[in-house]
Order: structure tokens, then C-alpha cells, then sequence
């Protein structure tokens, strides 16, 4: 075994602990160089490190740093604040150490600067930009992230719950004999608070997980060969739009109507949120906002925020896309079209600082809104409180203001793809394929055609990585969870080809028929709400092709092994390939929430499938080495290391405007294209 790269991975776990305490279920420890000891325990480095060493079974030797980096820049960031990606300042900080980590010229001093490190900036800083570096390294490719649920638990669950775990912990010391602690479902509101309803999807482990993940793949700001990655701005808008349309149609099966973009800055906030979830490094829980709350200016030490900003760049913004381009530092006018146009937009509005055309004149109208709203509890750090969960990736999409913000990020994206022309034939049609046939059937003997299935599940995780200064010796805490649930599906089209044998992408959506008020919905409104199932390459046979594809091998959803793995030696895979899968797996939209809850009587919605011509689809990749195991939620996630793998533009073909006033219409003109009416049930029962 390469003791450098296990020293790597150890570094994950434990995080707001000393670098020389034990890991790995108390069986290992670092032999330290004495300068890796901070100030504070330089003097007793000998009594600490011979506590730590009894009863290991394995020492890892971590060398001396070569040349003590100056951390200067990552004092401006308290090891007990809180680290947000959204503020300037704080990202400006995980850039550079990230780039110090990328600088080390080789895997000894890799772990030699992350152990020297560790204990000399803030915890969740140094998570970050390790998790970071360690994506980006070529010599780390092995190295398994964890999942972030369980390096910071805290979180992503009801605080209580840990207490409860912390104290199983030391009191019963074999885990087979721990009772297994429950995490409560709907404790942050009652049901007087409408946007409760919703509680289920905003609050779930694995949604709030994926997102951090995503923003862990395309990070806004670091290193240029960590920045840029091919349509990382196009990416953003559409990860962000799927979120959107997936969170507006589990309203509808909810009976609530649309989220309203949050469009005015000025006008009160009338949902509130109280997280009830501790910040893990401490020990506070995240700041409330409560209900018809006013947006402030912020000022505050880590930089000032006007609500006049935002709305200047919002509208320079706005007149681009009327003009059709924008304008880069020098004057030269770059045109928003149909391919370039959304992939600009994108990292000017996040904003991403090293790729937008132009920072000082489109601003960051995206993270400082997250600011904004993440401070209006104390814009002026009066009362000495930290950012709410809006300010922080890990925990942004638990509170309803996430999609009002986003919701109205997501309208000036579709403002510009509404401005392109109209989706024509040769864009839309395939010559010569017919799709004859379309069902979603569950996997049981008899089941019906077209009916599908959701009901409650009880799964559990283990918390133990995350319970820093906890019990060492059998790392297995585990604690269960509700979650919504869908029963596996197959999807069996037949397809005729009246052409030579070819290839074709199949593109897989569900839309929403009608609003929450059963009102039909036009066309327009259904591709803003289609959200994405799959899409992957089929080879098509002249004459009759039947495809089948199971609902668990949908391109956007990772399973839920890979949402919630558990961390620790014991679990990781040794094969290099399933080590390979391991890591870097988290990004992907839960699979447990594939589909939206439906009704108990049943909800109905268009199936669409689309078969498009491969060879206006296909990607010269720049290079054949294999796919990363863990790239299979590349609608959402891309690929490791590679182009996106498909030519068109993300959302295709419901990103834009489309020739026809109803989908009957568009399936009806179009023979590569057909559609199924589908009902999805929810069965109100937990099943274990
Ligand atoms: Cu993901 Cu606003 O970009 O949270």
C-alpha cells in the first residue's frame, strides 16, 4: 500500500481535529516532523504524539515541508468563522491554497503541505481546497473524496441527532450493540408554513449533497486548469435550471403554485427559514431569517454589498442579452448566439471572476445575491453572526429563498434563449427514424404499463467520520433517515429505421400536464418545467429496433451507495477500478428523488422521447482514454477530464422556443420524436 496516498485520504476524516490524533478507526497515526505541530502544542509535541500512539497498528511517516509556505493570506479568514464560496474575499483564499497544493512538486510534499496545513487554516477552507487540489492532481486520481455529509454532519442533520450519536458512542462500545438514532423528517417548520410541503426535497441528504459536489467539479475561482472547464458556464445555468424545473414540479404534486422569481430586491422576504442545523466548526447553529424579512446593504468586515449594485449589473445584464452581445474590458462587442451565447452568460452571471468577459462591468450578480440574502439578519454584523444557510453550498438549497433566487437567476438565462430563433427541421427532425412506441413499466410481472411508483424509505448512513473528538475505537454510528423513494422502471421503445444502420441519442424527459390548480399547460410553460430522465447513444439496425434502458441507469442520478458511502478503510473498494469509481462519485442528482412524488391518486405527465442524429450530437473527445468510472451523471456533472459529451445545447431540445403550440403537435410533426401519458402514484407508506 502507498502510505502517502492512505495518508491522504485519512486527512478527510476528523476534520476540526488535530492533525497527530488517531484515524482510522483509531488503528492509525502520522508520525510528525516537530514543525508540523502547531504553536500551540510545539512544547508538548512528545506527550501528545505518545498518547496518540498507543495501541495503533500502523504509523504513517509525513515528511518535512521543503519550504514553509507563508499562510498570511488565510488569516483573514478565523479558523471559527464561517467559509462561504459565494464571497469574494474567502474565495480569493481558497484559490491561492489551492494553488499552493497544485505547486507541490511531488506526492511527498503534497502530504507534507496538507499535513502542515491542516491545523493552520479554517477547517472547512482546507477541506475545500484539498478536496479541490486532490480532484485536480494527477497523482491523486486514486485518492476516494468523501462524501461531505459525513466529514460535516452536522450540516446536513438535526443537531440533537449527534449528540444522541456522540453519546451512543462512548457509553456502548461496540457497535453491533448501538441503538440505531433516527433523524427526524419535517423539523424545521409545522404545517401552518406552507413551503413545508417541500421540506422533504429541500432538506434531503442527497440533494444538498449533490450540490456541494457540483460546486466542488466547477469551482467559480482557483487556478486557470481548475477554472476552466469546457461549458462550465453553460453547465451552471443548466445544472441550476434542472434544479428549477424539478423543485417546481414537486410544488405542483404538492398542490403549490411556482416559486416566484425573487425579481425585486427591495420588497420584503415573506417565506422565513430556521434551519436548526449546527455549523460544525462552532458549534453554532446557521441564523435564522425570519418571515417578511427586508434585504439590507451589507457591510460587514469581509466586504460590503449594495442592493444598487446587484440591480446595476442585473440590468447591464438585461440589455446585453436585448442587444444580442456583450461587451469584453476592451469594447469588442462578442456576440451571444445559439451555441456561445448561454456558456458566456453563464460565467458572467455566477459570476465566475477568471472567465467572465468582463468582471468589473457584469459584476457577480449570482454569489452576491447569495450574500445578500445570506446576511439579512445582521448586514451590519451587529449582533456577531455569521452567514445563514444561503451562503453556503453545502446547505443553500434547504431554505425556499435558494429557488426564489435562483428562480430568477434562471429567468434571465431563458430571457436570452427565448431571444434565438425558433428550433427548426433540420434541428429537430432525424430522416428516416420513426419512434413507433414509448412505455415506463415497473419491474413486477403484472405491472401495469405507464404507471409508476414512489412511496417513503427508511435508509440509513454512517456518521462516524464527521464526529470529531469522539470515540475511537469502532467508527460505525449509524443513524436512519426518511427519504421519498421511487420503485426502478424499465423504458422500452421500438424504433423503425428506413435507413442504413446509424446512431442516435436518446433523449428522455418528463413534463409536467397541467399546473397545480389542474390547469393545462401550454407547450412554453412545459419545456421550462421537462425535466431531464436520461440520455445516452443507441445504435439503430435498418428496419424494427426495440431499446430498453432501466431507470437506474439514468445519466443525471448517481444510486444511493454513492450519495451516502461511507467513509473509512474498511469500505473502500482495493480493485483499482471500484477504487476508481469511488472517488469523485458524489456528484449526481439523487436517485431516490429520479422521479417527483406524484399523488396519492395519481398525477399525470408527458413521457417524451426524442431520438436525435448522432452526428450532429457527437464530441470529438481530445483524448481516448476511458471515461472515469465515476462519470455517469454526466448530464448534470460532465465528465471527468473531458468535453461534455454532447454537441448540443444543454436542455436540448426544450431550451428553446419550439415550432409547435403543443407537445401532441411537436411528436405529431416530428417522427423521431413520440410521447406517453404516464401516472406516477405515491404510495404515503415507509417502507424499510
Ligand atoms: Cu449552486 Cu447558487 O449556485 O447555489
Amino acid at each position: 500500500m502507498n502510505t502517502d496516498l492512505k495518508a491522504l485520504e485519512l486527512l478527510f476524516q476528523r476534520p476540526l481535529e488535530p492533525v497527530f490524533t488517531t484515524r482510522d478507526n483509531g488503528k492509525t497515526v502520522f508520525d510528525l516532523p516537530e514543525s508540523v505541530y502547531t504553536d500551540r502544542y510545539r512544547n508538548n509535541s512528545e506527550e501528545v504524539s505518545n498518547r496518540f500512539s498507543q495501541n495503533v497498528e500502523t504509523r504513517i511517516p509525513i515528511r518535512e515541508v521543503a519550504r514553509k509556505p507563508n499562510l498570511e493570506f488565510a488569516d483573514k479568514l478565523g479558523r471559527k468563522q464561517q467559509f462561504s464560496l459565494f464571497i469574494t474575499k474567502h474565495k480569493e483564499i481558497a484559490s491561492q491554497l489551492i494553488q499552493l497544493y497544485l505547486d507541490a512538486p511531488n506526492l511527498q510534499q503534497f502530504v507534507a503541505l496538507a499535513a502542515y496545513t491542516k491545523d493552520r487554516v479554517n477547517p472547512v477552507l482546507f477541506q475545500y481546497s484539498y478536496a479541490v487540489a486532490i480532484a485536480h492532481r494527477p497523482d491523486t486520481r486514486t485518492v476516494p473524496i468523501p462524501n461531505i455529509s459525513q466529514v460535516f454532519p452536522s450540516n446536513f442533520i438535526e443537531p440533537s441527532v449527534l449528540q444522541d450519536a456522540r453519546q451512543e458512542a462512548s457509553v456502548i462500545a461496540k457497535s453491533g450493540n448501538r441503538s440505531v438514532l433516527e433523524i427526524p423528517a419535517n423539523y424545521t417548520a409545522s404545517d401552518r408554513e406552507d413551503e413545508q410541503h417541500l421540506a422533504y426535497f429541500r432538506e434531503d441528504i442527497g440533494v444538498n449533497s449533490h450540490h456541494w459536489h457540483w460546486h466542488l467539479v466547477y469551482p467559480a475561482s482557483g487556478p486557470m486548469e481548475v477554472v476552466n472547464k469546457d461549458r462550465r458556464g453553460e453547465l451552471f445555468y443548466y445544472m441550476h435550471h434542472q434544479l428549477l424545473a424539478r423543485y417546481n414540479v414537486e410544488r405542483f404534486c404538492n398542490r403549490l403554485k411556482r416559486t416566484i422569481p425573487l425579481s425585486n430586491l427591495r420588497e420584503a422576504i415573506p417565506e422565513g427559514y430556521f434551519p436548526k442545523i449546527l455549523s460544525s466548526i462552532n458549534n453554532r447553529t446557521y441564523p435564522a431569517r425570519i418571515s417578511r424579512q427586508q434585504l439590507s446593504d451589507v457591510a460587514r468586515p469581509d466586504g460590503n454589498i449594495e442592493i444598487s449594485e446587484l440591480e446595476r449589473w442585473r440590468d447591464r445584464i438585461l440589455a446585453a442579452i436585448d442587444q444580442g452581445y456583450v461587451e469584453d474590458t476592451q469594447g469588442n462587442r462578442i456576440p451571444l448566439d445559439e451555441v456561445r451565447g448561454i456558456d458566456i452568460l453563464g460565467n458572467i452571471i455566477e459570476a465566475c471572476n477568471t472567465l467572465s468577459v468582463n468582471n468589473q462591468f457584469y459584476g457577480n450578480l449570482h454569489n452576491q445575491g447569495h450574500t445578500i440574502i445570506s446576511f439579512a439578519h445582521d448586514p451590519d454584523y451587529r449582533h456577531l453572526e455569521d452567514f445563514g444557510v444561503m451562503g453556503d453550498v453545502t446547505t443553500a438549497m434547504r431554505d425556499p429563498i435558494f429557488y426564489r433566487w435562483h428562480g430568477f437567476i434562471d429567468t434571465i438565462f431563458n430571457k436570452h434563449k427565448a431571444l434565438l430563433p425558433v428550433y427548426n427541421n433540420t434541428q429537430l427532425g432525424f430522416e428516416g427514424i420513426n419512434v413507433t412506441y414509448v412505455e415506463a413499466r415497473l419491474g413486477a410481472p403484472n405491472a401495469r404499463p405507464n404507471t409508476l411508483l414512489t412511496y417513503w424509505q427508511r435508509s440509513s448512513a454512517n456518521l462516524a467520520a464527521g464526529l470529531d473528538f469522539g470515540p475511537v475505537e469502532d467508527e460505525n454510528i449509524t443513524a436512519t433517515f426518511r427519504h421519498l423513494q421511487n420503485a426502478p422502471y424499465t423504458y422500452t421503445f421500438n424504433v423503425t429505421n428506413s435507413g442504413p444502420r446509424r446512431s442516435g441519442t436518446c433523449r428522455i424527459f418528463i413534463c409536467p400536464k397541467t399546473d397545480e390548480r389542474n390547469q393545462p399547460l401550454r407547450l412554453e410553460e412545459q419545456r421550462l418545467l421537462a425535466i431531464e430522465m436520461d440520455k445516452f447513444t443507441v445504435e439503430l439496425m435498418p428496419g424494427e429496433n426495440t431499446i430498453r434502458r432501466e431507470s437506474t441507469d439514468s445519466s443525471v442520478a448517481i444510486p444511493f451507495e454513492r450519495s451516502f458511502r461511507a467513509v473509512g478503510a474498511s469500505y473502500q473498494p482495493t480493485a483499482a477500478d471500484d477504487l476508481a469509481r469511488f472517488r469523485f462519485c458524489g456528484c449526481g442528482w439523487p436517485q431516490h428523488l429520479l422521479l417527483p412524488k406524484g399523488k396519492p391518486e395519481g398525477m399525470q405527465f408527458d413521457l417524451f422521447v426524442m431520438i436525435s442524429d448522432y452526428t450532429q450530437d457527437a464530441v470529438q473527445q481530445l483524448s481516448n482514454t476511458p471515461n472515469d468510472a465515476c462519470s455517469t451523471a454526466y448530464s448534470f456533472c460532465g465528465l471527468k477530464d473531458k468535453l461534455y459529451p454532447d454537441k448540443r445545447t444543454m436542455g436540448f431540445p426544450f431550451d428553446r422556443r419550439l415550432p409547435n403550440d403543443t407537445l401532441n403537435e411537436l411528436v405529431g410533426a416530428f417522427s423521431n420524436m413520440a410521447k406517453t401519458d404516464i401516472t406516477i402514484k405515491f404510495n404515503d407508506r415507509v417502507i424499510g
